[in-house]
Parts: structure tokens; C-alpha cells; sequence
């Protein structure tokens, strides 16, 4: 008899820990990735990077960073015996943050998940400069999965952002980041052809795989976090790399199909987790 996600309260739940910033309007960061987790029958904790009133897609958010908290949260979360069965690490709202993040990934021994968030469409998040950029890279070499965008995956890789991915230079991009830490990679936002749009990846023993549909919409905020939190999700839960790659596209997908106006508020992803949780 097949287990279906109802069963999972009555297993041993999976819990991860999720770093990265509260936006307080427009959905992105922890406001999509503690619902979808949820969602999905995981116990899903919070380590807030940095409280905004908006994300930075909207015009001079209020920012708080919460580098200084980062480690006694860290400090107490051990004190109390807290384990996970891994951590999703996104935005981080400056480059000194990284060092702290570092410290909770060496304290909590468990896979981590890397989305590195700081940019889009060959362009950089308001906000995020070359610091930052260098401190990621450092951070992508201690992940276990690296989830980049094209624009990430240059900006990791220093290659020049293309207007058309090719093959050949996604292979590179995926090979360079595929290290001793880091056996999973998958580079989001790739178009094999105009009207098409998907993901490559790649697992240090399964090689290289790859998903593409019809690009039905242009990209809305916060779908890099929707997709990072539902791969991460799937994985946890036992799918492979391009299993846990699928579901998280189709579920952007389906976000995508069923917003009604692209503005900074983001996906309305809220209608599509019943279809989310019946996959599981
Ligand atoms: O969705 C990525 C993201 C996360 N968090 C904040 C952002 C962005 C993208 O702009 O500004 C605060």
C-alpha cells in the first residue's frame, strides 16, 4: 500500500531549518517557503536574515538586518538540542552575514541547500554588490545543493551573463559548481529555445539532466523561492534531483498559469498548494 502525505505525522516528520530574509508585503523569502513547507508535511523552522517591510522590488523598503542575532539565535537553537534534517539558506541581506550562516551550517550537522539569491535576468538585486558576490561563492562551496538561476550561476562562475543559454556553457557553469562539498546543482531559467523555458542540472554520480516546457509567462518575484523551497521540500522527502526539479517547476508553472496580474506582490501561489500536497 502506497504511503500518502497524510501519513507522514505518524512517521518520523522531516524538519528543516529555512535562512533567509522576512519581507513583510510581497510574497517571497520565508512568506512563500514556510507555507509551501508546510505544505508539503515538514516541520519548516525560520532563521530570519533581515526583516523588510516590502522586498526590494519595491521602491526604499525598510530594512533591518539581523546579522547580529544570527548567532545567538544559532547559540540557543543548540543549547535546546534542536536538530534538522536539513537547512534551505536564500537571501541574506549583506555580505557579512555569510560568516554567521557559516557557523550554523558547521553547527547543524545536515545537508544544506543553497539558493543564492542575488540577482535576475543579468541584472542585480537593488542592494547586492561584488562583497556579496564573493562571500556566496565561498558559501556555494560548503552547500550540498546549489539552486542558481542563469544570472547566479554567472555571477558565481564569472562567466558573462547570455541573452540565449547554450548547452555547451551551461555544462561548464554546472561542472564548475559541482565540487567536493556540492554533489547537486540545478540552474534555473535556462531557454533551450525563445518560447521555451526550464532547468539543467547536474549530480556528481547521475550525470546531467534536464527539464523544459512552453514559457506560458514572464517571470513573477519570489518564483526562485517558491522553486528552491519545493525542490528542497521533495528532496527531503526522498524524490531524486530532476524528480524534486519537475515538481518544482510545474508547481511555478501552475503558479504562473493561475496569477492574475504580474506585479511586485508576487505569484499567487496559495490556490496551487492543495494540488502541491496531493503530488506527495
Ligand atoms: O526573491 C528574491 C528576494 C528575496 N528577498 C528579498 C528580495 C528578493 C528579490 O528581489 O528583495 C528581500
Amino acid at each position: 500500500m502506497g504511503l500518502s502525505a497524510l501519513d507522514f505525522p505518524l512517521l518520523n516528520m522531516k524538519k528543516i531549518l529555512v535562512i533567509q530574509d522576512l519581507s513583510c508585503v510581497g510574497r517571497c523569502s520565508l512568506t512563500v517557503a514556510l507555507p509551501i513547507l508546510s505544505a508539503m508535511g515538514i516541520n519548516c523552522s525560520v532563521l530570519p536574515t533581515a526583516v523588510l517591510s516590502t522586498h526590494t522590488g519595491f521602491p526604499k523598503p525598510h530594512i533591518r538586518s539581523l546579522t547580529e542575532e544570527i548567532s545567538p539565535i544559532c547559540d540557543h537553537l543548540q543549547e535546546i538540542g534542536a536538530e534538522f534534517d536539513a537547512i534551505l539558506i536564500g537571501y541574506l541581506s549583506d555580505p557579512q552575514q555569510a560568516e554567521a550562516v557559516a557557523e550554523v551550517i558547521s553547527t547543524f550537522d545536515c545537508p544544506v541547500f543553497l539558493d543564492p539569491v542575488m540577482g535576475d535576468r543579468g541584472k542585480l538585486y537593488k542592494g547586492i554588490t561584488q562583497d556579496h558576490v564573493a562571500v556566496l561563492r565561498d558559501l556555494a562551496a560548503m552547500a550540498d545543493v546549489v539552486l542558481p538561476n542563469v544570472t547566479e550561476a554567472c555571477l558565481l562562475t564569472g562567466l558573462p551573463y547570455p541573452e540565449q543559454t547554450d548547452g555547451h556553457m551551461l555544462r561548464m557553469m554546472l561542472e564548475k559548481l559541482c565540487g567536493r562539498k556540492t554533489e547537486t546543482v540545478v540552474i534555473t531559467g535556462v531557454t533551450p529555445a525563445e518560447n521555451q523555458v526550464g532547468f539543467v542540472g547536474i549530480h556528481r554520480e547521475e550525470g546531467m539532466f534536464s527539464y523544459h516546457t512552453d514559457r506560458r509567462a514572464n517571470a513573477l518575484h519570489g518564483t526562485g523561492d517558491m522553486f528552491s523551497a519545493v525542490f528542497a521540500g521533495a528532496y527531503l522527502l526522498g524524490r531524486d534531483p530532476m524528480e524534486a526539479g519537475e515538481l518544482a517547476a510545474k508547481f511555478v508553472e501552475r503558479v504562473l498559469e493561475h496569477t492574475s496580474e504580474a506585479t511586485p506582490y508576487g505569484g499567487e501561489f496559495e490556490t496551487q498548494l492543495p494540488w502541491l500536497w496531493e503530488q506527495l
